[in-house]
């Protein structure tokens, strides 16, 4: 006996140590403890009501925002175990709350399928809150335990009520700690709202449902997609032309590893594949997005061969051809997966990639069989892709000719710095003239090349590749560049380490960063990975008093500087409605001088949400994208002074 309480005592301090390391480190447990950290709080906790649904317990699961910002999840599964723990000591709900790790190791058998990218579960969530309380309902019983102060039980397990023998489940309410979530601690409705009806669709019929309780209309959405990840393709192709009826939808086993595939062609161009693995979406793809493109690209090309539609001699479609229209949701489900990649979001196990090729294979292959004539609209497709691609090769042999011919066939409107050293050099690509023209008076000539867009850049997801190789300011840019494009990209080339994007601070502004930004993604991706792509930060307000200048980046910053001035009568506050109200000397000592401008590194992350915010606003009104827009297109994560 008294060994156990010696026992007891050591985990105990060990517990206290080990959220303690948390809340010094957050960020290596969370992300950050931004905006997108404080959400993730959330998911660590819905990740272990889906894997009890998962496990086939649990029906439905309820989110709630309440009105002090805290959060409650409820499901309706077996609840967390109540019984104490061997190891711990402890009740199985305080050790699971309380110990870092604790997740599945202390459950009985079966493994996890979700979970999310730091896989650390409720103890950190513990950790990072003001408090906790976590309700079972379990054999007519319901127990309660509640914490505080970053994981420590004040109110240890206790039966508080009962209640109706059916009624079983667990109902975890959380309040993210301020000290912790300085930024912000109010939880943003559309983000839990995105990520929750992603689930639903991931997870054919569990039904999840979504509360605001904050404002005086309470806000509920229920999200139950009974096509699952056919109903994900049907969402994203409703604001394009589908080129056949069926969204084709496969799925299949292989040494526990499964394999769910729904796809459709439309009659776009550009290709929306989005893969998962246990529900995290993999947006640097991996080994299952290969082996189901590999076997694409194959089982087209079989097809159109056998089918005489492609001639013995013609040449085959590539992968790219046969991906032009494409929308395709990839959900695999693996008892171990590995990610890998710059954010950790492909996946690397390499026997997947045979497993997803032959589930693949073999529904793919029966369903063109199936329906010949979808098959012939598939192949047809391909085949004008196939076409485009040749027509695209001779429009970049032009812009390369001009590359060989190096300065005299640089973009006219480009003024160029005159230093040769790439890693020195610097372009803005600014948008308007007359920004463009206070930037080139204002800049180190030595350094610092500008080059302006004149309106609009096209929209990549709109156009094939010949067509985007003809729009001047996409041409303008690649020249400059120097890389080359699509085959021929070599990022030895490349003539500036920095390519700056400089925007006004304002819808339009945003929208042109945006369509940039996909731009890069799309085609120019290894300069996004490696860290060669910024966007500069203009001022907002400049503040003159007393024949000083101030220049605030924020409305936040403005008010502080205000507040710090002693006599506000003194002062004049003006507003930037864009870079072009700027003198040459205003841009040059708020935005482009290396020793006080703030420059913002664009990351995969950012590049990835550009490109996934314009894909899913394919062809929707145009007022409601410019706000999505100007809601979404913030990057101002990660600082680079
Ligand atoms: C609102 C959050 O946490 N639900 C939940 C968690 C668990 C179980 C059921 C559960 C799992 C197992 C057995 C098992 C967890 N249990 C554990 C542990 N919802 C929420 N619902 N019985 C119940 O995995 O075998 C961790 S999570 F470790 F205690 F088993």
């Amino acid at each position: 006996m008294e060994e156990k309480i010696e026992h007891y005592d050591a985990s105990d301090i060990q517990v206290l140590e080990g959220l303690e390391a948390v809340r010094k480190r957050p960020g290596m447990y969370i992300g950050s403890t931004s905006s997108k950290g404080l959400h993730h709080l959330v998911w660590e906790i819905v990740d272990n009501a889906i894997d009890e649904a998962l496990a086939g317990y649990c029906d439905d699961i309820e989110i709630i925002i309440n009105p002090d910002n805290s959060v409650t999840v409820k499901d309706d599964g077996r609840g967390i175990p109540t019984g104490i723990h061997q190891k711990t000591g402890l009740s199985t709900v305080e050790t699971v709350y309380t110990v870092l790790h604790a997740g599945g190791k202390f459950g009985g058998g079966g493994y996890k399928v979700s979970g999310g990218l730091h896989g650390v579960g409720a103890s950190v969530v513990n950790a990072l809150s003001k408090w906790v309380e976590v309700k079972v309902y379990q054999n007519s019983q319901v127990y309660k335990i509640r914490f505080e102060n970053g994981g420590h039980t004040v109110e240890p397990l206790a039966v508080v009520d009962s209640c109706s023998i059916d009624r079983t489940g667990t109902t975890v309410t959380f309040k993210p700690d301020p000290e912790i979530f300085k930024e912000t601690t109010v939880f943003d409705y559309e983000t839990l709202k995105t990520r929750i009806r992603e689930l639903a669709f991931l997870n054919r019929g569990l039904r999840i449902i979504l509360c605001d309780d904050r404002s005086e209309e309470k806000k509920k959405e229920i999200f139950v997609y009974e096509g699952g990840i056919s109903a994900y393709v049907e969402m994203l192709n409703k604001n394009k032309t589908p080129i056949h009826e069926k969204i084709i939808h496969l799925s299949g086993e292989e040494d526990k590893i499964s394999i769910e595939v729904a796809l459709q062609y439309n009659s776009g161009y550009s290709s929306n594949i989005y893969s998962f693995t246990n529900n995290i979406s993999t947006y640097e793809g991996g080994t299952h997005e290969d082996g189901v493109k590999r076997s694409l690209t194959k089982i087209i090309n079989n097809y159109a061969r056998n089918n005489k539609m492609l001639k013995d001699n013609d040449e085959s479609l590539s992968g790219d051809d046969v991906r032009e229209g494409l929308t395709m949701i990839i959900s695999c489900k693996h008892p171990d997966p590995q990610f890998e990649g710059q954010t950790k979001t492909k996946l690397g196990n390499s026997e997947v990639r045979k497993i997803a090729d032959d589930v693949f294979s073999k529904g793919f292959e029966r369903f063109l069989l199936e329906n010949p004539d979808a098959a012939k609209i598939i192949v047809e497709k391909g085949m004008t892709a196939a076409r485009a691609r040749v027509a695209a090769k001779k429009a970049r042999d032009l812009t390369r000719r001009k590359t060989v011919l190096e300065v005299t066939s640089l973009p006219g409107k480009l003024a160029d710095c005159s230093s040769k050293n790439a890693e020195e050099c610097e372009i803005f690509i600014v948008e308007g003239d007359s920004a463009g023209g206070s930037a080139k008076s204002g800049r180190n000539p030595k350094t610092q090349a500008i080059l302006p867009l004149r309106g609009k850049i096209l929209n990549v997801e709109k156009a094939r590749l010949d067509r985007i190789l003809g729009n001047n300011e996409i041409r303008s840019m690649i020249t400059a560049f120097g890389t080359g494009i699509g085959e021929e990209f070599d990022i030895s080339k490349l003539r500036y380490h920095k390519i700056v994007i400089m925007t006004d601070a304002d819808v339009d502004g945003s929208h042109i960063r945006i369509l940039l930004l996909t731009f890069f993604y799309r085609y120019f991706k290894p300069l996004v990975e490696q860290g060669y792509i910024y966007a500069a930060q203009p001022p907002l307000y400049k503040i003159e008093y007393n024949k000083k200048l101030y220049y605030a980046y924020s409305d936040e910053e403005c008010d502080q500087i205000v507040a710090q001035l002693p006599d506000s009568t003194k002062m004049r506050i003006s507003r930037y409605k864009g870079l072009g109200e700027m003198d040459a000397e205003e841009l040059w000592d708020t935005t482009m001088n290396i020793e006080n401008r703030i420059l913002l590194k664009i990351t995969m992350d950012d590049a990835m949400m550009a490109d996934k915010v314009l894909t899913d606003l394919m062809g929707e009104e145009v007022e409601p994208r410019r706000e999505f827009i100007e809601k979404n297109a913030k990057f101002v994560e990660n600082l680079d002074v």
